[in-house]
């Protein structure tokens, strides 16, 4: 049987993709995107000033140097960056209470108690990941930039969410082109502590283990209308839950008011929508609740062909791969 690239492995007489089977495995999972990094795109707000782009790139570098199971190392904030943290956590918590589902408003609240959330402190890594950990299950490790969807997933598979740690350009608080810290830390983080949403993460990561690139493309579609730019319904309200949404003060705005087109959620549907990252959504999808998510993803996910199939073992964090008959 021929190989056609390094990373594409047989079994039996049909190809699939390479992917991590062992948790410390993800130390290979680090392809990164580099199209929204500061030193490329001409759009980003730190394009111009050489000092923000060795200061993330000194941040990167922490991350390309980690190995799984080390402690994550702090990072010292400036005043600066603190500053510009300062300034989009407390606009955004004052939107919070009418605009966050209560699953995000509770693990807020844990996470101001517990985990050294305030306006004038960025919180470290390590600390949070001991929180989500405790919760469920879920943990950190840092991420220099935007990750391959293929990377990114592999690693929700084993309960692992790839983390930056620099923060965004201060000269624009309220939106940042890539993955940042306040992204991470405010829309992503809390709704980790939340059981139903971290296994529809979990579900979400497994059924990308191995798959074809066009599933990686659908799964990925499905992640970003649900996971970065999702709402649901609470108590017959509608509610914020997608963490591009949570950590973009302009966006929240929107994605609550008349302009926006908003359907049911239904992921045959979502994972072929087109949709952008430059501006707005033009469609959100609308959950029943966490739980019919995770259920409609099980029975999307079903669908999806592959010649084995995988199981996670929570007593080792390691992929069981099954033959299929
Ligand atoms: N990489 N660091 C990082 N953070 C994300 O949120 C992220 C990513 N890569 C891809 C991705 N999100 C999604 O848009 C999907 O493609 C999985
Ligand atoms: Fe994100």
């Amino acid at each position: 049987i021929k190989r056609n690239a390094e990373d594409v492995k047989t079994t039996k007489e049909v190809k699939f993709h390479w992917f991590p089977k062992k948790i410390a495995d993800l130390d290979k999972c680090h392809h990164l995107v580099t199209k929204y990094d500061p030193d490329l795109d001409p759009d980003h707000p730190g394009f111009t000033d050489p000092v923000y782009r060795k200061r993330r790139q000194m941040i990167g570098d922490i991350a390309f140097r980690y190995r799984h199971g080390e402690v994550i190392p702090r990072v010292e904030y400036t005043e600066d960056e603190i500053g510009t943290w300062r300034e989009v956590y407390s606009t955004l918590r004052d939107l919070y209470s009418t605009h966050a589902c209560n699953e995000h408003v509770e693990a807020f609240r844990l996470l101001e108690r517990h985990c050294g959330y305030s306006a004038d402190n960025i919180p470290q890594l390590e600390g949070v990941s001991r929180f989500l950990k405790e919760r469920t299950g879920f943990q950190l490790r840092p991420v220099a930039g935007l990750l391959s969807a293929r990377d990114f997933l592999a690693s929700l598979a084993f309960r692992v969410f790839q983390c930056t740690q620099y923060i965004r350009h201060a000269s624009s608080p309220m939106h940042s082109p890539e993955p940042d810290c306040v992204h991470e830390l405010l829309g992503h983080v809390p709704m980790l502590a939340d059981r139903t949403f971290a296994e529809f993460s979990h579900n979400l990561g497994l059924a990308s283990l191995g798959a074809s690139d066009e599933d990686i493309e659908k799964l990925s579609t499905l992640y970003w209308f649900t996971i970065e730019y999702g709402l649901c319904k609470q108590n017959g309200e509608v509610k914020v839950y997608g963490a591009g949404l949570l950590s973009s003060y302009g966006e929240l705005v929107h994605s609550l008011s008349d302009e926006p087109e908003t359907r049911e959620f239904d992921p045959e549907a979502a994972a072929v929508q087109p949709y952008q990252d430059q501006t707005y959504q033009p469609v959100y999808f609308v959950s029943e609740s966490f739980s019919d998510t995770k259920e409609k993803l099980r029975t999307y996910v079903a669908g999806i062909k592959r010649p084995f199939s995988v199981r996670f073992d929570p007593y080792t964090s390691s992929i069981e791969v099954l033959d299929n008959p």
